[in-house]
């Protein structure tokens, strides 16, 4: 099957890898995206996210004339959408962006095109975006009402890469291809294996979604079981992380590492796409997210009463003169990803109420976040470690994992990673 051109309309984290894999494959690749300064950047070679190698992935594809950013979609063979698909205010997902990315290429549609949508989707969102081009196009035939002898082929194709390690995930990673008729796997399998060296597994296009929503749901189940443990512990006066790897090394457990909480645009997202579908039956499911979201403010509960035992044992002392530090602000380790952490947040809720001198350590920015910048001292380590009073270790990064002997001697560290526990 001869995709001689490719276009990926949606040139964010996902997008973005995906244009520049498909381009370093010499396929000629329209990226799409409404941000008029995303496309100048990458036109000139440029990127405009962070991930490991990809500037260089995408300054070859450009310079090399295989990858062109545009805002306009323009005729393709094959057509990834790779949009956010956030939730609303009451935890609904929000389809809009995958709405307008549909409608916006329907006009260059034509006879024989694959669509293929990336974008982690609640159940059923691929029938409605083949709706949605369907309505556009009534000149053109789609899998809903003409099975395999449709004009269009549409597919689910959910995207599955860690941040951090996405081009090589991409490439190795196995695939799920979920159509909407065979003919349209097996179109999006002709597609997907001129980059993935993975298996490309079929199905059809609503398990294909919720396979995706499975993966990050049973990742958050995991380690709302290990936060609520961490959390049993305390009360308890056991060690969690030495508890974990014990019973870790049972054949058949696995679970995973307590923290301050869930970060980051998927695991704390994709589950609630199961839950507002099914909101009487997604009990787990919808009880991890609430003990998840929960953990931040019992690690801001657990700074108040340090600082409460500080100033009990410090007497001359008063609330003015304790120093707190932050260490870590991303949503994981060892990236510079500052978006839904519960590292800012914790942050931030305590500089609402702490009315002395506040530190932050991240060794991944060089610039703090307007809304800490009047509050917080982005610092190293080594000051944080002389004048700190409290220090809270919110993201085990290497920087920190270095200093776990410096860090264990310091007399008050509320260590919600394990790094000096573990
Ligand atoms: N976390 C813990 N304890 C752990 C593991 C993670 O507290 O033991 C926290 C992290 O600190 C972070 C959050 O969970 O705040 C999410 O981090 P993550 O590394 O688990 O996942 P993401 O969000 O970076 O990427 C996930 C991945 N999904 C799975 O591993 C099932 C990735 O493969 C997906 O492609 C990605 O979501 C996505 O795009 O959906």
């Amino acid at each position: 099957m001869p995709f001689q051109t490719i276009s990926v309309v949606g040139l964010g984290y996902i997008g973005l890898p995906t244009a520049a894999v498909f381009a370093s494959r010499k396929k000629k690749v329209i990226g799409v995206d409404v941000n008029q300064q995303a496309v100048d950047t990458i036109n000139r070679g440029e990127i405009h996210i962070v991930e490991p190698d990809l500037d260089m992935a995408v300054h070859a594809a450009v310079v090399e004339g295989y990858l062109r950013a545009t805002t306009v979609p323009e005729p393709a063979d094959a057509f990834l959408i790779a949009v956010p698909t956030p939730f609303k205010g009451d935890h609904e997902p929000d389809l809009s962006y995958i709405e307008s990315a549909s409608k916006s290429i329907a006009p260059v549609l034509k006879k024989g095109d694959l669509v293929v949508l990336e974008s982690t989707s609640p159940v059923g969102a691929t029938e409605q975006m083949a709706a949605w081009l369907a309505e556009a196009r009534p000149d053109l035939t789609f899998p809903q009402t003409h099975g395999e002898a449709s004009d269009i082929r549409v597919a689910h194709c959910p995207e599955r890469v860690l941040p951090g390690h996405v081009l090589r995930e991409l490439v190795q990673n196995d695939r799920v291809i979920g159509g909407m008729s065979p003919k349209c796997c097996e179109v999006a399998v002709a597609l997907y294996k001129a980059f993935v060296e993975g298996d490309c597994v079929l199905t059809n296009a609503r398990t294909a979604e919720m396979c995706k929503l499975t993966e990050n749901s049973f990742r958050d189940v995991n380690i709302a079981f290990a936060n609520e443990l961490s959390i049993i512990c305390d009360k308890l006066d056991i060690n969690v992380w030495e508890l974990i790897c014990l019973a870790n090394r049972h054949p058949r457990v696995n679970i995973l590492q307590p923290g301050p909480g869930v970060g980051g645009h998927c695991i704390a997202v994709d589950p609630w796409f199961i839950v507002s579908k099914t909101p009487e039956d997604a009990k787990l499911i919808r009880t991890a997210r609430e003990v998840n979201d929960g953990k931040p403010e019992w690690v801001i509960e657990k700074v108040k009463l340090a600082i409460a035992e500080f100033l009990l044992s410090n007497p001359d002392k008063s609330a003015r003169e304790v120093t707190v530090a932050c260490l870590g602000l991303a949503f994981k380790a060892d990236i510079d990803d500052l978006r839904e952490s519960p590292a800012l947040s914790i942050a931030l809720k305590i500089s609402e109420t702490h009315k002395g001198p506040l530190i932050a350590v991240e060794p991944n920015i060089n610039k703090l976040p307007s809304k800490l910048e009047e509050k917080f001292q982005l610092t190293g380590i080594k000051k944080t470690l002389s004048e700190a009073d409290i220090i809270i270790l919110l993201v085990d990064h290497k920087e920190f994992r270095d200093k776990q002997e410096k860090l264990a001697s310091h007399h008050r560290i509320i260590d919600t990673r394990g790094v000096i526990n573990s």
